[in-house]
């Protein structure tokens, strides 16, 4: 009876919709990514593999994320962020194969790692350790809390960008004179730009945040915002290595 109730998606829950849809969707691309490793030359089979791990490991964490979901009404904010602990870390590896063809040193991997861990803990501080009245709402100083860790963590954020806009991958892309490269990492960096800015969106949904303060928007939009955050990046991410991956290959064979 217990998985019964578990498995029953109210009709007018958005939320649990995109959890659903999101487990799917994340499933299906890391089998593609994987098969995929077939059609590309040598050297991109990696980048692949890690495509196909970053929406695998999502999957799985879906697969969890979505029975907790709608067995509490909560946000799975544990789970969550051990997802990202583990895909964002990957995502850098991603940016670090593409410029590793113009010389791209290991350090510059573990400054976007460092970068990205230093984002999420103090983005799990700041959803955790919200301080709440017994009923759910926000507490004194919640407003406050949501603040200074977003901000702490935005400063992670804001290195990634600026790395991936500005400083080495950039330069290093533009080294490759590679225009498959070129163009794919440029491609990238709108991603970070625009579709990473999503997350604070859903992070000032919880109490005490902006929006929930502000506009009154509902504490379950965080994972709305999440959910379809994570589907841009981490599959559009995905196949915009993947299309790097397939143009370069072809590129080598007419040489
Ligand atoms: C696959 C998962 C990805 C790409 C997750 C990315 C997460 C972020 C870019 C989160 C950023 C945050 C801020 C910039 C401030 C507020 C707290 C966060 C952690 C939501």
């Amino acid at each position: 009876m217990l998985l019964l109730d578990v498995l029953t998606i109210p009709k007018d829950d958005a939320v649990a919709f995109t959890f659903f849809t999101g487990y799917m969707a994340m499933l299906a691309a890391s089998i593609f990514f994987f098969f995929e490793r077939g059609s590309v030359d040598g050297k991109w089979k990696l980048s692949l593999l890690i495509s196909a791990l970053i929406t695998f490991i999502a999957a799985v964490h879906y697969y969890y994320m979505r029975d907790y979901y709608l067995a509490t009404g909560e946000n799975p904010t544990a789970l969550r962020y051990i997802d990202w602990t583990l895909t964002v870390p990957l995502m850098c590896v991603e940016f670090y194969l593409l410029t590793k063809a113009a010389g791209a040193k290991i350090g510059l991997m573990w400054k976007l790692i460092i970068a990205a861990v230093w984002m999420l803990v103090f983005g799990y501080i700041g959803e955790a350790f919200v301080p709440l009245n017994p009923d759910g709402s926000a507490a004194d100083g919640a407003a406050m809390h949501s603040v200074i860790y977003g901000v702490l963590s935005t400063l992670g954020y804001i290195y990634i960008l600026y790395t991936a806009w500005f400083g080495e991958v950039k330069q290093l892309a533009e080294k490759t004179n590679n225009p498959v490269i070129l163009n794919g990492i440029k491609t990238l960096a709108w991603f970070v730009l625009v579709g990473w800015a999503i997350y604070p969106i859903g992070y000032m949904c919880m109490p005490g945040g902006w929006l929930n303060t502000a506009l009154g928007w509902e504490s379950s939009n965080v994972d709305l915002f999440y959910n379809i955050a994570d589907a841009i990046n981490k599959i559009g991410f995905g196949l915009v290595v993947y299309n790097i991956a397939i143009n370069a290959s072809k590129a080598k064979q007419a040489a």
